[in-house]
Parts: C-alpha cells; sequence; structure tokens
C-alpha cells in the first residue's frame, strides 16, 4: 500500500487513469454543451491548492474561525475585481454554484408560499426559476411565463399579465436555453410595476456580459446571479451581484441561511476569472464566442436544420430536429458517436417527453476556447448535418470522429 500522502498515481491508479482518459476526451472531441467550457489553467491551479484546507466561515474581518489572513485577502480580491468588472455596488462569491445561489435569493426575499415568477423550463428557463420539480416550485407559489407561439421569444405581455395577477415578490429572468438577448429593461419595466425584485440569472452569459457583446442587467436588475465555470471560464461556482441596499439579505441568506464554510479555493478561482476578464483578450474571446455561434448557426439552416427564433445572438444554438425526423436523444448520441458532443434538448411547444426531446443544444464557447474559428465552425455544420441525416451509419460517424480528432488537434484544449 502507498503512504497516505503519495501521489494520486500511486494512491489511486483507477482515479489517475479515469482523469487522464477524461483529459484526452475533452481533447479529442467537440464540445458543445453550451454551459461547459475549459476553465482556465490558473484556476485549476487555485482550485487544486491549499485553501482547500481551509475552514472560514463568515465574510472577510468576521469569521467563526482564526487564521483567516490569506483567504480574507483572495475573497476580498475576488468581490472587489466582480465589482469594478460588472459596475456593481456588492458581490458575494460564496454560493456553491447557481442552484444555491437562486435558493439564497429565494431566502433572502420570500417566505415559504409566496408568490414568485420565472421563465419555464420547456421555454428555455432554468429548474431552480419555480419549476414543480424544484424546491423553488415546491416551497413558493410560482408561475411561470413563457415564450410566443409564433416566434418563440420571450412573451413579455404574457409575463406582464401574469405579474400583475400573481404580484410575485420576485421575478426571475436569465434563461438556460434561449439563443437570444434578454431585454432586461423590458423585464424591469414589469417589476416595477408589481414591486417584486427582479433578479437577473446571467449563469450562461456572464461572459458574454463581462465582455461587453450581451447588455448587462446592470441598473434594471437589482440582484444578479451566476455561476461562475460558463462562459466566464472560471471555476465551479456561484456569485450573487447586487444593489447595496440588498447586500445584507443576501450575505445573511447564503451564510448563515444556506450553506456553511465557503469552497475558499473556488474563490481564488473566481478572483482569477475576474482579473481575466476585465482584459481585452477576454473581450475578443467573448466577440468570437458569439461570431462562431452565427457562423455555425448559418452552416446548420443552409442544410436545412431548424433553429429555434431562426437563429442566435449569444453563444448558443437550440435546433428543432422535427422536419428531419430525428428525436433529439438519437440525434444527440450519434452526434456522441461522431466526436461532437452536445446535449438533447426541448424544444418550445415539444410534444415530446423531456428525457427525449425533439431537438439539441449547442453552444460554442468551449471550441472558441480553444481557437476555433469560422472555417472550423463550417466544418462542423457540415460534420453535423450529414451525421443527424445518417445517424444509424456507423462507417461515417466513425470517419466523421476521426476527422474531428485531427481537427482538435491543431487546438490545443487548455488543461488537457
Ligand atoms: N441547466 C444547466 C445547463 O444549462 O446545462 C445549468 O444548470
Amino acid at each position: 500500500m502507498p503512504a497516505l500522502d503519495a501521489p494520486l498515481a500511486e494512491v489511486d491508479a483507477t482515479v489517475a487513469d479515469l482523469i487522464r482518459k477524461e483529459a484526452q476526451r475533452q481533447h479529442d472531441v467537440l464540445r458543445l454543451i453550451p454551459s461547459e467550457n475549459y476553465a482556465y489553467p490558473a484556476v485549476m491551479e487555485a482550485c487544486g491548492s491549499v485553501l482547500n484546507n481551509k475552514y472560514s466561515e463568515g465574510y472577510a474581518g468576521k469569521r467563526y474561525y482564526e487564521g483567516q489572513a490569506n483567504i480574507d485577502a483572495v475573497e476580498e480580491l475576488a468581490i472587489g475585481r466582480l465589482k469594478s468588472l460588472f459596475g456593481v455596488d456588492h458581490a458575494n462569491v460564496q454560493p456553491y454554484s447557481g442552484s444555491p445561489a437562486n435558493l439564497a435569493v429565494y431566502l433572502a426575499f420570500c417566505a415559504a408560499g409566496d408568490p414568485v415568477m420565472g421563465l419555464s423550463l420547456a421555454a428555455g428557463g432554468h429548474l431552480t426559476h419555480g419549476h414543480g420539480v424544484s424546491i423553488s416550485g415546491k416551497y413558493f407559489d410560482s408561475v411561470q411565463y413563457g415564450v410566443r407561439e409564433s416566434d418563440h421569444r420571450i412573451d413579455f405581455d404574457a409575463a406582464a399579465k401574469l405579474a400583475r395577477e400573481k404580484r410575485p415578490k420576485i421575478i426571475f429572468c436569465g434563461t438556460t436555453a434561449y439563443p437570444r438577448v434578454i431585454d432586461f429593461a423590458r423585464f424591469a419595466e414589469i417589476a416595477a410595476e408589481v414591486g417584486a425584485v427582479l433578479v437577473a440569472d446571467i449563469s450562461h452569459i456572464s461572459g458574454l456580459v463581462a465582455g461587453g457583446v450581451h447588455p448587462s442587467p446592470v441598473g434594471h436588475a437589482e440582484v444578479i446571479t451566476s455561476t461562475t465555470h460558463k462562459t466566464f471560464r472560471g471555476p465551479r461556482g456561484g456569485m450573487i451581484l447586487c444593489d447595496a441596499k440588498h447586500a445584507k439579505a443576501i450575505d445573511r441568506a447564503v451564510f448563515p441561511g444556506l450553506q456553511g464554510g465557503p469552497h475558499n479555493g473556488t474563490t481564488a478561482g473566481i478572483a482569477i476569472a475576474a482579473k481575466l476578464a476585465a482584459t481585452s483578450d477576454f473581450k475578443a474571446y467573448a466577440q468570437a464566442i458569439v461570431d462562431n455561434a452565427k457562423v455555425l448557426a448559418e452552416a446548420l439552416l443552409s442544410r436545412g436544420v431548424d433553429l429555434v427564433t431562426g437563429g442566435t445572438d449569444n453563444h448558443l444554438i437550440l435546433c428543432d430536429l422535427r422536419s428531419k425526423d430525428v428525436p433529439g436523444k438519437v440525434a444527440a448520441q450519434a452526434l456522441d458517436r461522431a466526436g461532437i458532443v452536445c446535449n438533447y434538448n426541448s424544444v418550445p411547444f415539444d410534444t415530446r417527453k423531456p428525457f427525449d426531446p425533439s431537438g439539441i443544444r449547442l453552444g460554442t464557447p468551449a471550441m472558441t476556447a480553444r481557437g476555433m474559428g469560422a472555417d472550423e465552425m463550417k466544418r462542423l455544420g457540415t460534420w453535423m448535418a450529414d451525421v443527424i441525416e445518417n445517424t444509424g451509419d456507423d462507417a461515417l460517424l466513425a470517419r466523421i470522429a476521426g476527422e474531428v480528432k485531427e481537427m482538435c488537434s491543431h487546438f490545443p484544449a487548455p488543461g488537457c
């Protein structure tokens, strides 16, 4: 038996081998799941550092444990950088991820049974925006708005009507499967009319907002939640940004309301990602994400693949495969065999079940992080259409997987 403190390869060759294989997979395939990315190597270093060893319940200068000199400095750095990056009064960097961040917001503003409102999952919202299977729908009196049947854009008239009827305490805006710009100003009007707190969940687009290629919710939403690992390229974590008047309520809701000790390695990772997001290189990256998504969307449309809303303004594309007569799951599984990894996804007004829906969801953040551009997106569009039209052709899928791997070899995958 190796010594307890020996390196991973000696302590547990099985886990070491699985990590090695996963790094190889992430290198050899095209990763199109829009909520995934390659975290910066510097972020990975911070996450695996000795910061993992420290307990720090509380906030800087007011902890329940001693020995916080370095942890306080790390947390204050992360907070200060986020405040300056997004132009907000206050930041809390302790939520363990996006769902706990959203839950903390409910805890800050609502009591059990209070009315709340959010975009339905079926229309591109998130489970934590009030879906019935989530605590946000079980413990609160949730109503959900959706998208218009005519163009699959957010139905603001219906949302305003629902808000007037229900008078929710909080209104969530923000999406996980919506390919268009979110009109935060319009949501702010609705919230103001009914006296609700507007909460913008920008988990998918926080990198695009920081990079200046999606309008910011700041000035419209009093509270903003986000994960930190999607377009932002930081660690698996969460953050809440808010106006000064809500700072205390948010901090109390996160700790001691919902969580214990923050994950300090993650906090350091957020500080690093916030520093990098302020650079001109990051702005170029954010722009390239959107440019790539538009090129990929055009390539797919040119091959007759229907896209929800007809295209994209952001990092994400939602394909509706009904006209191709291929279920989303069948397409996603065939694409995976061809080295193209996406997720099957419901499309608005889907008549199929969520576990076997009509669409697939794509995103360009990870491919763009590898430096891929328009030429690669065009090749990808052709490969994808070939696979979607021939899901049972194993020889074709194997040939494409080889071509994908060859293309990937020219674009190093960060950290792999
Ligand atoms: N719903 C996840 C996604 O967008 O993939 C994030 O929670």
